[in-house]
């Protein structure tokens, strides 16, 4: 575990700016580090050589002595020389939030083709720069390490090389994805009903899909726990047909492009889906950041016309101020499309047979049609947690029991 300073640095007053850095030390601890310090920068625009201010590079390097880390990690992304800088005047290993992410994909990939797409996505940001941090892969690939820096010439070769391996791992890449293809098509000709659920990272996906198909896909308090994407087939009693469900990869703020383009197929299942249950974690004071960053994702891979159902979950940690009136209701997306919600608890199973009976509801195609009849006013996505409107749909009028 290397202790590490956190820093934020909010450029131009950005509303995705997060001044806890929660997030970020989620994604430390995922990625095996050990927050040991927190910094907040505030900048108009980054500066060019160490994107923070040069006094701040200081206090930063103050810090990493005074803590002894060995590793600072940014909430923005930095460009390559940004970071070559910063290593040198801070004298650890720098890194950012995409290469947390990347770390953390690279760790939790289980299949071949997940293994495929995280070293694409790693050697494709590795290309455009050498750092402390992932010396490993420099060695694997017959660098010289970084003790004292690696020359010029060291880096044109290492790119070389590295541009021959990401050769090699998209041509690997597209065998599998044609095998996929192939499984695909013989999945379409079954014509089964798809059910794909996605959202923010550590909102619950994984639990709830082991609730509704009572199997045992791995869930932790971790972000991205989930990478490959699991499929079940799970069988609806008031439709009498089964529909498969599948788990996939989380979301996340400034889920940086190139990363979804290496999970293309990943995602895909969330694109080519019939319905997509989009799982928050209701008890985040992110609610609505969460939620946005997923319908942009979403739009991003082709996903933003396949209907949703909003699935309210860990339901049990929401204060009785905050708890619906009734377990089922609709809300009204940017866009003004409105969706059916459903608030649940994955945990202890409250709400999952009115989840079960509204997904029952869009097999059978009887959704769109209840969701006319019955219009309420829509809250806006901050008050979405709290202010829920009651009666709005046909069984509405069921209540959560207050918890005892
Ligand atoms: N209190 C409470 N906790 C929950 C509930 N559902 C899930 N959790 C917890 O939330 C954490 C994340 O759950 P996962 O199911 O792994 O979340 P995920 O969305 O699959 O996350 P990734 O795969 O990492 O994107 C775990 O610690 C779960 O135990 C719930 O209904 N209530
Ligand atoms: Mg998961």
């Amino acid at each position: 575990m290397a202790r590490a300073i956190l820093v934020g640095v909010d450029v131009g007053g950005s509303a995705a700016f997060d001044a806890t850095l929660d997030e970020l030390a989620q994604l430390a601890e995922s990625a095996g580090d050990m927050p040991v310090a927190r910094v907040i920068a505030r900048r108009k625009a980054p500066d060019p050589a160490l994107f923070v201010g040069s006094g701040k590079a200081d206090e930063i390097k103050a810090l990493v002595e005074g803590h002894r880390a060995e590793a600072v990690l940014f909430d923005q992304a930095l460009s390559p020389a940004q970071q070559r800088n910063l290593e040198r005047h801070l004298g650890v290993a720098v890194a950012d939030r995409t290469m947390l992410i990347l770390e953390i994909f690279a760790a939790r990939a289980q299949s071949h083709e997940g293994k495929l797409q995280v070293e694409l996505a790693q050697l494709q940001y590795l290309s455009t720069r050498l750092v402390r941090r992932w010396s490993h892969l420099e060695r694997q690939r017959g660098g010289i390490g970084t003790r004292g820096g690696p020359g010029e010439a060291q880096i044109e070769l290492d790119r070389r090389m590295i541009g021959e391996r990401i050769k090699t791992v998209k041509e690997r890449l597209q065998k599998v994805k044609r095998q996929r293809n192939t499984q695909r098509r013989s999945r379409e000709r079954n014509q089964t009903f798809r059910v794909s659920l996605v959202g923010y990272t550590n909102a619950g996906k994984s639990t709830l899909f082991n609730a509704l198909v009572k199997a045992r896909s791995f869930a932790a308090n971790q972000l991205f726990a989930t990478l490959d994407t699991t499929t079940r087939q799970f069988y609806l009693e008031d439709v009498g047909r089964s529909v498969s469900l599948s788990d996939t990869v989380g979301f996340i703020r400034d889920l940086p492009h190139k990363l979804v383009e290496a999970f293309e197929a990943t995602l895909q299942e969330a694109a080519e889906a019939d319905l997509l249950l989009h799982v928050v974690d209701a008890s985040s004071p992110q609610l609505a950041e969460q939620m946005a960053e997923v319908q942009r994702v979403l739009a991003d891979i082709g996903a933003g016309a396949v209907p949703q159902v909003l699935v309210y979950n860990k339901f049990d940690k929401l204060e009785d101020t905050q708890r619906p009136r009734s377990a089922v209701d609709t809300l009204e997306l940017e866009g003004g499309v409105r969706v059916p919600r459903v608030f649940v608890s994955a945990l202890d199973g409250r709400g999952l047979d009115e989840l079960r009976e509204v997904i029952s509801q869009a097999v059978a195609g009887t959704l769109a049609e209840r969701l006319n009849v019955h219009e309420i006013a829509s809250p806006s996505p901050e008050q979405a947690s709290s202010d829920v409107a009651d009666g709005n749909a046909r069984r509405g009028q069921q209540h959560f029991q207050s918890t005892p």
